[in-house]
């Protein structure tokens, strides 16, 4: 693996930046491996990054059917924080921001996490007493938080209007000092390197479009570029696992609906944390770069168009407008959509299917990408010991059966 100096980037300029070695290879598709990822996004890659870091389990093939982390992962407005409000919810998300605060160093890459603290405003009598049900049980379990009042919040965030006169004033908030963002693009790139130095095949380009079954259990898919046996097949497709899941005959209780984000021309800087708000509806940080990361709700209906309704962002830069008056006159510059897996509950599913062999690790919603390492941690465990990892076992495919939900569509933050 190459390493990342200052000395080779001064190499590199010299040479005018040609002939860079690639990061990862790209082999040629064996005929069978032991484990085989359907999904190239940070949550498969990561899972095939802890079956071989953690299980000595190598024999492993990702099978993205267009490019690495062109999914949800590149896609998304990049929050991390771990304030969910069910111990299930709140003991694996905070597993995987303790996995965050070391990433960098786990993967000789640059994830970029800055944990610059999140703030879940509160506009209401209600929200603010769901904000401290939800700090008081994050605080039980261990996971940092306060309850912020209006002065405070105005203090952290100057240009945020919390004027009493605004239509929905701000009361107060929660805040996760530990929370913040990370670099997307640079996780599913790190992620993809650890991975391919420990002897994971990373095979882009190469579409699932059938699952083969033999005597109940999964033997291998058939791909755009052939048959690829395996002993255990991993889905990993977010927006698109129903439609995996239906090759092996089988339906999951998710739905898949765009969920749009854009970005600003670049500003100064002006906003150094991260701000949410579920009464106005909009969340937003602003980029190293400059830009302003804005996101709005999902879309109303299910499809797989990565683009979203107009009036929904529209309504999101409504509330941009109304929570950061100075923002008015900012120039939007791209804006496109993702397509989230949305379970009844708000949380994912994680583990075996009735199919022996076959497992699914989706239905992150709108909320996986902080999820990125500690789902591919769980996951990967779950894989190669045949049983759930302790902390993924809550979210298996049986709850739908049994009806132990875990609703978490308070702390999702995101309307849906
Ligand atoms: P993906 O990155 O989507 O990877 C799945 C991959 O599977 C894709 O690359 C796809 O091409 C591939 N695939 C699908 N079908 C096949 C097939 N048949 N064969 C081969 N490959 C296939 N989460 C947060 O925590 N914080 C946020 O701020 C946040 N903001 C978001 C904003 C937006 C606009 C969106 C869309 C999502 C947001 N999310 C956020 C959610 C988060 O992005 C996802 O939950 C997470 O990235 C999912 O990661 P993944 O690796 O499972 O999926
Ligand atoms: O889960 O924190 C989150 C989130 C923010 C924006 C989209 N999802």
């Amino acid at each position: 693996m190459e390493k990342y100096s200052f000395l080779n980037l001064v190499k590199h300029a010299a040479r005018h930046h040609e002939n860079w070695r690639p990061a990862w290879r790209s082999p040629t598709p064996r005929e069978a491996y032991e484990v085989v990822i359907v999904g190239g996004g940070g949550h498969g890659l990561a899972t095939a990054y802890y079956l071989a870091k953690e299980h000595g389990v190598t024999d492993v093939a990702v099978l993205e059917k267009g490019w690495l982390g062109g999914g949800n992962t590149g896609r998304n407005t990049t929050i991390v924080r771990s304030n969910y409000l069910r111990d299930e919810a709140a003991h694996l998300y905070e597993f995987a921001l303790k996995l965050w605060e070391n990433l960098s160093l786990e993967l000789n890459f640059n994830v970029m996490f800055s944990p610059r603290g999140v703030l879940n405003l509160g506009h209401s009598l209600q929200e603010m007493r769901d904000i401290e049900r939800r700090v008081n049980a994050n605080q039980l379990n261990g996971i940092d938080g306060a309850v912020l009042t209006a002065a405070e919040v105005q203090a952290k965030v100057p240009l945020l209007n919390c004027s009493p006169k605004a239509r929905y004033p701000v009361l107060g908030a929660s805040w996760q000092p530990r929370g913040g963002v990370a670099r997307h693009d640079a996780v599913a790139w790190g992620f993809a390197r650890a991975a391919d130095a420990l002897g994971v095949d990373l095979l882009q380009h190469t579409e699932v479009t059938g699952i083969r079954i033999e005597k109940g259990a999964a033997v291998g898919v058939a791909t755009s570029r052939g048959f690829i046996g395996a002993h255990k097949v991993g889905c990993v497709a977010a927006g698109h696992s129903g439609v995996l899941a239906a090759l092996a005959g089988l339906r999951l209780p998710i739905e898949s609906r765009p969920l749009q984000a854009l970005v600003s021309e670049p500003l100064k800087p002006c906003l150094d944390t991260v701000v949410m708000s579920n009464a106005v509806h909009c969340y937003i940080s602003q980029s190293d770069k400059g830009d302003l990361v804005i996101g709005a709700g999902a879309d109303a209906y299910n499809g797989y168009g990565q683009r979203g309704s107009f009036h929904v962002v529209e309504q999101a830069l409504q509330a941009v407008c109304e929570l950061f008056p100075a923002f008015g006159r900012v120039r939007m510059n791209r804006q496109w959509a993702g397509i989230v897996d949305v379970c009844p509950d708000a949380c994912p599913i994680i583990g075996k299917t009735p199919v022996d062999g076959l497992y699914f690790n989706c239905g992150w919603g709108t909320g996986g990408f902080k999820a990125t390492p500690g789902s591919g941690y769980v996951f990967a465990d779950t894989l190669a010991n045949d049983r759930p990892h302790p902390l993924a076992a809550p979210f298996s495919l049986e709850r739908f059966h049994t009806g132990a939900l875990i609703d978490e569509h308070g702390a999702a933050g995101v309307a849906h």
